[in-house]
């Protein structure tokens, strides 16, 4: 019987690392660098996003879906966030503070 548990405390230990690497790659990291919410937008400057297509780190404007979602953050604020085309740019469609 210590074989088994041997191997389900594995197959656990397994398990949570792959849960961990799923979390870490829900987001794109950045750091706030501007908000203004009168006109929905946010500055972050991110590191390479290939789900936008974004190879190189750069700091640019996105505007929010949810003005809401920039009372959650302040400037100088390490995020992650996630995005997605929109009218000729970029919109955030979620944004957290990183941990
Ligand atoms: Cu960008």
């Amino acid at each position: 019987m210590t074989i088994m548990k041997t191997l389900s405390s594995a197959i656990f230990a397994a398990a949570l690392s792959i849960g961990a690497a799923i979390a870490q790659d829900a987001g794109i990291s950045a750091e706030v660098k501007k908000i203004d919410e009168s006109a929905a937008k946010i500055t972050l400057k991110h590191g390479p996003a290939k789900s936008l297509g974004m190879d190189e780190p750069m700091t640019m404007v996105y505007r929010v879906k949810d003005p809401a979602m920039l009372k959650q953050v302040k400037v100088g604020d390490r995020v992650k966030f996630e995005a997605e085309e929109a009218g000729g740019g970029y919109a955030v469609t979620k944004l957290q503070k990183a941990k």
